[in-house]
């Protein structure tokens, strides 16, 4: 704790400082800080993920910077409780490198807030809505495209030709006891292509996505009722909306796990599909061309599909992204993924028709 506190005076002096663990992050670690008696975070960032450490808090101090200006505009007044506040270091920057090579940086922490990791339609409702402000309020920065801290992250293509080196290779000796899944994924690969297809086209545009759009990556008020701001800004960088669309209805429109074993209770939650779609679309619609509101249902599909194929591949290389609870645990996430794939195209006709109906409405 004494290292972690001269850490803590490379950003801000004080005398009484007190530091100890926070959350349960699975990527970076984080500890919460008080300095005279007023609170930040610290984060050690996981710079074996995130390689490029300057970018990625250049893009950070970008979008957090943008919104501010935004809800200066619209008189928002608790503007620290809106968005991250990011404290530069003694030395100018939003970083600071220690002796041993780890990167740290330092936030204001925001008071009275909780998270919930588990959904209800109402909850989807709000953080539809968040999510579709956080990309609206983004969608006129200035200054181009953000830093594309994970190059290809949810690029189909890219995943697949990734896959089918995995395939080819074959490095753990498992492709024969999952040939009928790989089967699977590849008559649907043509169909999933399809956004990188129409982007090529000049069709779809690329803007900035959050990439993590998970309910506990909403912060609420302590009574849970009113939304406050986005956090987890790690991955920020262009994409396609639909793919911040579909990895929320992945994650939280699902009635069973992400990695569930009793696959009869995988399957798509239709009242957090619609509750979601419509505060979605009460704060994105403004900004949506026609073509990405289209392509939000398959947005949902996509991104199950290539979570099914990203579990597989980690399986086929022998586990070396994922960290794994038991041997064959990537295998049981990408059958759980894909049976809520499947659960997705059989509720697609309704799927899409909620999209549409709520496009009109509102
Ligand atoms: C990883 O660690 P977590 O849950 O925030 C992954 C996501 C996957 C997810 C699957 C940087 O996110 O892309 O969808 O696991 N993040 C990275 O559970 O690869
Ligand atoms: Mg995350």
């Amino acid at each position: 704790m004494e290292k972690l506190k001269e850490i803590v005076k490379s950003f801000v002096s004080g005398n009484d400082i007190h530091v100890a663990p926070l959350g349960a992050g699975h990527i970076n670690d984080s500890y919460k800080v008080s300095v005279d008696g007023k609170e930040f975070v610290l984060q050690k960032i996981n710079h074996t993920i995130f390689k490029n450490v300057p970018e990625l808090q250049n893009n950070i101090l970008r979008v957090t910077s943008h919104i501010r200006t935004k809800l200066k505009e619209k008189g928002v007044t608790d503007i620290e409780r809106r968005v991250l506040n990011l404290i530069p270091a003694e030395n100018g920057k939003y970083y600071y490198r220690d002796a041993d090579g780890n990167y740290w940086r330092l936030m204001d922490f925001i008071k009275d807030s909780k998270s919930f990791d588990s959904i209800s339609p109402e909850l989807a409702e709000k953080t539809g809505e968040a999510f579709g402000e956080f990309q609206n309020m983004l969608a006129d920065m200035p200054g181009g495209p953000l830093y594309e801290i994970i190059p290809d992250f949810h690029n189909m293509e890219s995943r697949l030709a990734t896959f089918r080196e995995s395939v080819k290779k074959n490095l753990a000796g498992r492709l024969p006891e999952v040939q009928d899944l790989v089967d699977e994924i590849e008559k649907r690969a043509e169909e999933m292509c399809l956004p990188e297809k129409l982007h090529r086209e000049g069709k779809l545009p690329k803007r900035t996505n959050h990439c993590d759009t998970k309910v506990n990556n909403v912060l609420f008020d302590s009574e849970g009722k009113e939304v406050l701001c986005v956090v987890d800004l790690d991955t920020v960088m262009p994409g396609y909306v639909l793919s911040d669309f579909g990895d929320f209805m992945r994650t939280g429109a699902n009635n069973g796990r992400e990695d569930d074993t009793e696959l009869d209770k995988v399957s798509i939650n239709l009242s957090v599909f619609e509750a979601y779609t419509k505060g979605y679309l009460r704060t994105a619609k403004g900004f949506l061309t026609g073509v990405e509101i289209e392509n939000l249902a398959l947005g949902a599909k996509l991104l199950t599909y290539m979570q099914t194929v990203r579990f597989l591949t980690d399986y086929l290389d022998g586990d070396i992204y994922y960290k794994i609870k038991s041997p064959k645990h990537n295998l049981e996430r990408s059958l759980a993924q894909f049976k809520l794939l499947q659960s997705m195209e059989e509720n697609y006709s309704r799927m899409q028709e909620t999209v549409r109906n709520l496009r009109t409405k509102n």
